[in-house]
């Protein structure tokens, strides 16, 4: 029987953080045993934002790299590079033919963002989830991972679908497969080290918020020493008035392997001194063995070029009769 099919991607935006590696690839890494991933490079996404057209590129081949480093195996997964498949966009112009301007401009990602760019907020970041909606339902998944974060983007691709389905197919015969969410595990969202309320992010302009997969063992030494923490002794979790000290306990359960109980008893009586030279090590032995598959790919680019090449053409294998039924179903001339 078939595997059931997920799909995911990472933004092309700066270099990956361990929120992206425990959120997001360490999920996938379990479940392409069990499951038919295809994982992408969305660079498509990535200049919905101001974006460095000089690192454009190199960020999409060191996520590639960062895929593989972490456990995804291309003889497993499909791994490709979004903006090389035009099926995306151009189902995302088909989709934003039916999408109502109000289904967006609910979309609270897009209020967030919209923010930071003031007046130069382009169509692309409104239009953001609806090329979203494109990247998952041209692979016709069974389930998509997803994080809280993203739980309202998937009920719009869900409800995109349903559109497509009602206005152009029948009952009996849907055009298009309507994914259900994987909500991730408990605890998987990581947050930033200068602030325990706010999410650690590749776009915050400080290094000091993040721990980068890439960071060596000093630099990595050097962010946990400087983390944000409150003048309480004895650590805990849950308690809103200590978020950084629920996410640093937090980081340290999820790299060292342990149950959430195990970890509050051995940090209960513990203050920060004791602990943050164990989250320090804990933390750049578990990056250790990333970190020197990662140099390792990185400098083996004929490689990575054919893991893409292989990924972007099992990807339109799928992709392409998926975009092919939608055009046929919405009237387009078909030679
Ligand atoms: N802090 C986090 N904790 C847990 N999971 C996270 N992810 C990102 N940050 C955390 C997960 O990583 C995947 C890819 O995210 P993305 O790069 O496509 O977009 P994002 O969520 O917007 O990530 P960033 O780092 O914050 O990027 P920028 O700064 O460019 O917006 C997703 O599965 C996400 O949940």
């Amino acid at each position: 029987m078939a595997k059931p099919r997920i799909l995911s991607g990472i933004q092309t935006t700066g270099d990956m953080h361990l929120g992206n590696y425990l959120g997001a690839i360490r999920n996938w890494v379990e479940l392409q045993h069990s499951h038919d991933c295809f994982l992408f490079m969305a660079d498509l996404h990535a200049i919905t934002v101001p974006h460095d057209p000089k690192t454009l590129a190199e960020n999409t081949i060191k996520i590639a790299a960062t895929y593989i480093a972490c456990g995804i195996d291309p003889a497993q997964s499909t791994i490709f590079v979004q903006s090389q498949l035009p099926e995306h966009s151009e189902l995302a112009w088909i989709f934003n033919c039916i999408t109502p301007l109000g289904w967006l401009e609910r979309m609270i990602q897009f209020k967030e963002k919209a923010v930071k760019q003031g007046d130069n907020v382009s169509v692309g970041l409104m239009d953001y989830p609806v090329l979203q909606a494109a990247d998952i339902l041209l692979y016709e998944p069974d389930s998509v991972p997803v994080g809280e974060d993203q739980k309202q983007h998937l009920e719009l691709t869900r409800d995109i679908a349903a559109r497509l389905n009602f206005q152009f197919g029948s009952e009996d015969k849907p055009i298009l497969k309507i994914p259900e969410p994987m909500i991730r595990k408990a605890g998987a969202r990581i947050m930033s080290l200068t602030d325990g309320t706010k999410k650690m992010s590749k776009s915050d302009p400080s290094a000091q918020s993040r721990i980068d997969l890439t960071d060596d063992p000093q630099v990595i030494i050097k962010k946990i020493k400087r983390a944000k923490t409150d003048p309480e002794r004895g650590l805990e979790f849950d308690n809103p008035q200590r978020p950084e000290c629920h996410n640093l306990l937090g980081l340290y359960q999820l790299l060292s392997n342990q149950t959430k109980a195990a970890v509050a008893a051995e940090c209960k009586d513990m203050g920060w001194g004791q602990f943050k030279p164990l989250l320090a090590e804990t933390t750049v032995e578990a990056l250790r063995p990333i970190q020197a598959k990662y140099q390792a790919l990185i400098s083996d680019r004929t490689y990575l070029q054919q893991v893409l090449a292989e990924g972007k053409e099992k990807a339109q294998a799928v992709a392409r009769p998926t975009l092919d039924k939608v055009k046929a179903a919405v009237g387009f001339y078909v030679l």
